[in-house]
């Protein structure tokens, strides 16, 4: 999750700034932030949705429906000033705000904070994108962050409210590693966590099964190898620990064959979502440094999964994070972009409806209209 621009971003506005970003770059800081504003100001006009929240950035939104309400678990993007790298050191969030709606349309409420990272014993820094479930009168939320050692792992943290506050439990998952945890509980009640990213979220690093202090700090480059996969594991009942070594969650082209680590396009990247739509599973990522938001389809939470295409073209800022939620029967996206401040790790999280052919396959989203 690192920090390169997007070259994939078609507008010919933003094109156009980049062009003055350029010619820019020796200027005071106030001609810099005129062209962010201009940039915003672009992206503004030709976005599909709306920023949700304004007063605070947003992003990596994983939405749920829970007692007839929705409920939004982002990160919350902070500038804390920190020198932006490869690994995504500039992301340095320190408290998740919890947000809630009692429609798509309706007003966003701030429940304000749901967990902060003084309060995770075992926290060293970065605590990035959340997921949340609901189990037998408990909520969980679950969080990626760096232990003090600088590894990345996954805590869960409870409470009796959907908008907290969270209580940390004294230790990380046992066998949890990287980032993006995102849970998913089948029409049989059991749960299952998705997980992993590569770069700066390190999932490249384990590839022997332990972490390598020496390993790669980006991808693996090994383009004509089965690309690295997300993992899953089964929940235990009480949701606090996994139930089995976490698998691989492979995704494969039309033939059976694993996508290849080269294929960027359609490799998973980070940013894992499950959702079931008539009895299939759909497990949706990013794919990262070609920026898409990506599916494919399987008949088991455990896969293997069939690529299936784009469910949303690029977006502007470096990263892309979505989840996919049924309101009232009717499915939407929640996702993010830059629009508000033009800056990589100061987001802000949108939401716009979730279209199906009659076949079930998803309608590709373009975010910014030309
Ligand atoms: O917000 C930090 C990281 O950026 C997330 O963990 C990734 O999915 C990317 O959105």
């Amino acid at each position: 999750m690192p920090a390169y621009s997007k070259t994939s971003l078609s507008l010919f506005a933003f094109a156009m700034l980049g062009l003055l970003f350029g010619a820019c770059q020796s200027s005071s800081k106030k001609d810099t932030a005129d062209t962010e504003t201009a940039a915003t100001d672009s992206v503004k006009e030709h976005s599909l949705s709306e920023p949700l929240v304004r007063d605070i950035y947003t992003a990596d939104p994983s939405a749920h429906v829970f007692d007839g309400k929705i409920y939004i678990y982002p990160s919350h993007d902070i500038d804390a000033g920190v020198k932006e790298d490869d690994e995504g050191a500039h992301f340095a969030m320190n408290d998740y705000h919890i947000l809630s709606m009692d429609s798509i349309n309706g007003n966003v409420t701030d429940q304000g904070i749901g967990l902060s990272i003084k309060d995770i014993p075992w926290a060293g820094r970065q605590l990035w994108a959340p997921d949340a479930a609901y189990k037998n009168g408990t909520y969980y939320l679950y969080f990626p962050v760096k232990d003090k050692q600088d590894i990345f792992r996954i805590g869960v943290a409870t409470s009796k409210s959907p908008s907290g506050p969270f209580k940390a439990e004294p230790k990380p998952i046992e066998g949890s590693y990287s980032i993006d945890p995102a849970v998913f509980t089948d029409s049989d009640g059991k749960s299952y966590m998705y997980f992993g990213g590569i770069w700066g979220g390190q999932l490249q690093r384990w590839i022997t099964g332990k972490f390598d202090p020496n390993g790669s700090k980006t991808d693996l480059k090994k383009d004509n190898e089965p690309a690295l996969s997300a993992k899953v594991a089964r929940l235990s009942n009480d949701m606090l620990h996994f139930d089995e070594p976490a698998r691989d969650v492979k995704i494969v082209d039309k033939d059976g064959k694993p996508l290849l680590g080269g294929d960027h396009d359609r490799r998973f990247f980070e940013g894992s979502w499950m959702h079931k739509y008539n009895g299939k599973y759909y497990f949706s990522y990013s794919t990262g440094d070609t920026h898409y938001l990506a599916y494919a389809v399987g008949d088991s939470p455990y896969g293997p999964f069939t690529y299936q295409g784009v469910i949303m073209n690029p977006v502007k800022g470096w990263t892309t994070h979505h989840s996919i939620v049924d309101v009232n029967g009717k499915w939407y996206i929640f996702y993010h972009d830059t629009e508000l401040s033009g800056k990589t790790h100061l987001r802000n999280i949108k939401v716009t409806e979730l279209k199906r052919n009659p076949d079930g396959t998803i309608q590709t989203i373009e975010p910014y209209s030309n």
